[in-house]
């Protein structure tokens, strides 16, 4: 199904007036409004093929209905997506759950819903049917050369699969680590990922990026081979300058200090992009901002201050991606939350007075550079965020228009209430 313009109107004309109410009270304080909606409206953020449908845990899945059955579908979906907040212009493929088998197609069915492709995911954490080595013993660390070399042909034949699709950056995420002491030697394992990963940066396009994603634990306990941000840039950085760090939210220890991290890595011109997403307690994966919405505005705050600085657009640039999946919530409309978290996160960071900020840093008046920062979290930017997506005539409630036009059910009806996306 498709969105037509008549029923998002219809929506607006109903919610105009409440929201002129509050968009005016608002305005009122902030000076730079329009500079803050002119960026929002720039603003996208790309959305995972494996979050569309219902995830699941390993104590099983309870598929949703009328899930996305093809890469069609999960464009479709997308698209969707974007006709409702005009913020979700990309789509992030995992291969091989998403094997384009005609790219030109695939890459004119996106174009039509206004999409194009970011970054393109290997899998080397599962084993496929047919494949000649098992991973269970990890992959580009692995010890056995075969396996490494396969999966380097994985990552490759994944570049070939984003280059026809006009992708320009691959993300590698390993699952490779141990769990007992003993098991690994971590040096070799760590110089066996090195040379893996130089053969596949040796095989990515000049304008490519290759982003290395880190996680502390899981599905290894013991130990990962990629666990943090330290060595992943050191990776990163023994690569080239087209190599960078992925920063997942939910990848660090408890109480990490991400902001923290973001800022640094955001320094060294080595900070790629973001798997937005949220969690209490590990890599739970959760729609973004329902947790920690202050830390992700933290983030904002970094990547505001780093990035405005040196004069870097936020509309491109970095790597800005979703990657939350979980079994509750319906995957579209969870996928509309995130968006309006992530997007409410950044309006805040726009606010913060940086100018005064940086007074009080120079003064130590820990007091006021805290009343600054909470001030601008403490705002109410809704409408804001709001009046960004109506004048990219999208809906002023994308939630809301999605319930009201009952989308899911008419996709059950379109496609039964069989179908299951692929994925975890
Ligand atoms: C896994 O924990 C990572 O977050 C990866 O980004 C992974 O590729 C993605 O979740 C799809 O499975
Ligand atoms: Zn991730
Ligand atoms: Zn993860
Ligand atoms: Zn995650």
């Amino acid at each position: 199904m498709k969105l037509d313009k008549q029923s998002i109107e219809q929506h607006n004309q109903g919610l105009t007036a409440k929201h002129q109410r509050a968009l005016a009270f608002v305005s009122d304080d902030i000076p730079q409004v329009e500079d803050i909606i002119a960026k929002l409206e720039k603003f996208q953020i790309a959305i995972p093929s494996w979050a569309l449908g219902t995830g699941g845990t390993r104590f099983g899945r309870f598929t949703g209905k009328g899930e996305p059955g093809s890469l069609e579908q999960k464009i479709e979906d997308v698209g969707l997506l974007h006709a409702l907040n005009k913020s979700s212009g990309a789509i992030s493929l995992h291969i091989p759950w998403d094997i384009p088998e005609d790219a030109n197609k695939i890459k004119e069915l996106a174009a039509s819903h206004g999409l194009v492709f970011d970054a393109v995911n290997s899998n080397t954490f599962q084993d496929q049917p047919g494949q000649a080595y098992s991973y269970k013993f990890g992959s580009l660390h692995h010890v056995d050369p075969k396996v490494r070399k396969q999966a380097v042909d994985h990552n490759i034949d994944v570049i070939n699969h984003g280059i026809a699709l006009g992708s320009k950056a691959l993300t590698v995420w390993l699952a490779d680590g141990s769990s007992f002491p003993g098991q690994l030697n971590f040096r070799e394992a760590f110089q066996n990922t090195l040379e893996s990963l130089k053969e596949i940066y040796a095989h990515l396009p000049e304008d490519w990026k290759l982003f290395v994603e880190y996680k502390a634990f899981e599905p290894f306990f013991y130990s990962t081979t990629i666990g943090d941000w330290g060595q992943s840039l050191l990776l990163a950085s023994k690569l080239g300058s087209k190599a960078y760090t992925l920063v997942d939210l939910g990848h660090h220890l408890p109480n990490a200090n991400i902001e923290q991290i973001v800022s640094l890595l955001l320094m060294e011109g080595k900070l790629g992009g973001f798997h937005f997403n949220d969690s209490k307690y590990a890599d739970d994966d959760l729609t973004a901002g329902s947790i920690k919405p202050y830390q992700l505005f933290l983030i904002f705050n970094e990547l505001v201050d780093g990035m405005d600085a040196r004069g870097i657009d936020h509309s491109s640039g970095l790597g800005w991606m979703i990657d939350a999946s979980h079994n509750l919530k319906d995957p579209l409309v969870d996928l509309l939350q995130s968006v309006e978290a992530i997007k409410i996160a950044y309006a805040q960071a726009l606010l913060v007075d940086r100018v005064a900020l940086k007074q009080a840093q120079q003064a130590n008046d820990v007091v006021r550079a805290q009343e600054i920062l909470q001030h601008a979290f403490r705002t109410d930017v809704r409408s804001i965020v709001a009046e960004a997506r109506l004048r990219q005539g999208a809906a002023l409630n994308p939630v809301a228009l999605f319930n009201e036009l009952d989308v899911r059910g008419k996709l059950i009806a379109e496609r039964g209430s069989q179908s299951v996306a692929t994925g975890l």
